[in-house]
């Protein structure tokens, strides 16, 4: 028997499930790209709030695949959250998704969803590439092929912006007021970097249109943590069989989570304060210190690792030297770059260990690995202008940059292909193809793409000789001897 509203009460009595009433919950949130983060980070916060106010439960969306609609649909939306650190496995099945709606089968659908007036926040985890943008300089990429497609036919939409400003067009036609838009994915000052995105795309289709969106739509912006590995056959099955029930897909995560979300709701918000949620007046400081300390972290770990032969996060930091080299990256080279007011960086930094630490979850680093061009520029390339600017050392964070060129060239250490996954990974790879194993002009190649790099890296003599001494290294030796060496940089 599938898991359903109708099998909850048979579950085992130490899996928690909803305490409301599902069948009194209606929808009061669109969220685009209902993929496992999200199931595992904000429906799982207003799971714990729908008791106290059932008019905030989500519709999920996905943009390209059904998949997700198709395990969660007949599951009337619910799902196992599992929660794992090392040996520990806690399971709680969540509710507070109603519904998911596949946008190219069912755009009418989702479209008429989005313009319901009970529908007061869309929230978004589209992935960096999702928001068709130039990650160097966060405006709207307008040669997107996506992007064209949606101005030349912009009620049949496809990408997120294109989606989004045909809602909030319709609701503007309706005289219905704007729902907010909340960015939940990793990108830098994600609120006004998917405003400019959005109002532009508005703008384009329509000047009137572009000013409404630029003054009555809040775009708050946040900050959002929690690992969640993809879901594996493996997980499916230990969760099927803890629950004696068939979940299609459960996700898996660590204890950790955090959300911090800039209080800017015009229009209304569930009271998310109550369930844990950080309300603030400024994320960047938070914004800048996870998506440096932890994300940078981890594109260095997967880069470094994959190439040195290891498949997850856990394993990689099994090794002592990368355990020590991502731990003095953090020390030295990255908390100078942040401030939090409150916040004992020390403190977080342990715990980021700790998490990464955790043999509970299976995170592989090629998944982390995956979209480079697209996650650089926030990880490593603006604490490196940070440390630039103020004449400090770089080493550690121009090995985690050359540890990208090494991965993007497509062939392991081994010898063996890399399945490279990213939107330029035709570009990267003539590149790669044209440098063979000649590290300078690898290094050349690839900091001339702008869209990674902007204009100022490239010109910079330092940052330059770091990198290409580090990828030399990397080819030559290979990552484990480099990373071992790396461990040894003297502290300053
Ligand atoms: C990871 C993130 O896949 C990746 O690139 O670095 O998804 C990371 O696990 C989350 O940001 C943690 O909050």
């Amino acid at each position: 028997m599938p898991l359903s509203l109708a099998s909850l009460s048979g579950l085992p009595v130490p899996v928690r499930r909803p305490d409301y009433d599902r069948t009194a919950v209606t929808p009061g949130i669109v969220h685009l790209g209902i993929g496992a983060f999200h199931r595992a980070h904000q429906a799982a916060y207003v799971d714990a709030l729908l008791k106290d106010d059932p008019s905030w439960g989500i519709v999920g969306a996905s943009l390209r695949s059904p998949d997700t609609a198709d395990a969660l649909n007949p599951q009337d939306g619910l799902y196992t959250l599992a929660v794992r650190e090392d040996e520990r496995t806690e399971m709680q099945v969540i509710g507070s998704i109603l519904e998911v709606i596949v946008a190219p089968t069912a755009l009418e659908r989702l479209l008429s969803v989005m313009a319901d007036p009970r529908v007061r926040i869309v929230t978004l985890t589209v992935t960096e590439k999702g928001y068709c943008h130039d990650p160097a300089t966060g405006r709207l990429d307008e040669t997107h092929a996506g992007i064209r497609a949606d101005l030349a036919n912009p009620t049949a939409p496809t990408t997120a912006p294109g989606i989004l400003v045909e809602a909030l067009a319709r609701r503007f036609a309706a005289g219905v007021a704007p729902f907010t838009v909340l960015s939940c994915d990793n990108l830098p000052a994600n609120g006004r970097t998917v405003k400019r995105i959005v109002t532009r795309f508005a703008e384009l289709r329509d000047p009137a249109l572009g000013r409404h969106v630029a003054s009555a739509v809040a775009f708050p912006c946040a900050m959002v943590d929690r690992i969640v590995p993809a879901t594996t056959d493996a997980d499916r099955a230990t969760v099927t069989a803890a629950l004696g029930t068939e979940d299609a897909w459960p996700v898996m995560t660590e204890p950790f989570t955090q959300w911090v979300v800039e209080d800017n709701f015009p229009t209304g918000r569930p009271k998310l304060e109550t369930v844990g949620v950080e309300m603030v007046a400024d994320v960047e400081p938070f914004e800048l210190m996870k998506l440096r300390m932890l994300n940078g972290s981890h594109s260095t770990l997967a880069y470094l690792g994959y190439l040195a032969g290891y498949e997850t996060v856990a394993d990689v930091m099994a090794d002592p030297a990368f355990a020590a080299l991502v731990t003095d990256l953090m020390t030295e080279e990255v908390m100078p770059t942040v401030d939090v007011p409150g916040i004992d960086l020390g403190a977080y930094r342990d715990a980021l260990v700790r998490r990464f630490r955790n043999r509970g979850l299976k995170h592989r680093t090629w998944q982390i690995a995956m979209d480079g061009s697209q996650k650089l520029p926030q990880r490593l390339l603006g604490t490196i202008r940070a440390r630039r600017a103020a004449g400090a050392s770089i080493d550690r964070l121009a090995l985690g940059v050359a540890a990208w060129m090494a991965y993007v060239r497509g062939i392991d250490e081994k010898g063996q292909p890399i399945d490279v996954r990213d939107p330029l990974s035709g570009r990267l790879r003539l590149i790669a193809d044209a440098a063979g194993t000649d590290a300078d002009a690898l290094a050349s190649g690839l900091l001339a793409v702008t869209d990674v790099f902007g204009t100022d890296l490239p010109a910079d003599p330092t940052f330059r000789s770091a990198v290409t001494a580090a990828l030399t290294r990397l080819l030559e030796a290979g990552s484990a001897a480099t990373v071992a060496a790396a461990a040894r940089i003297p502290q300053r």
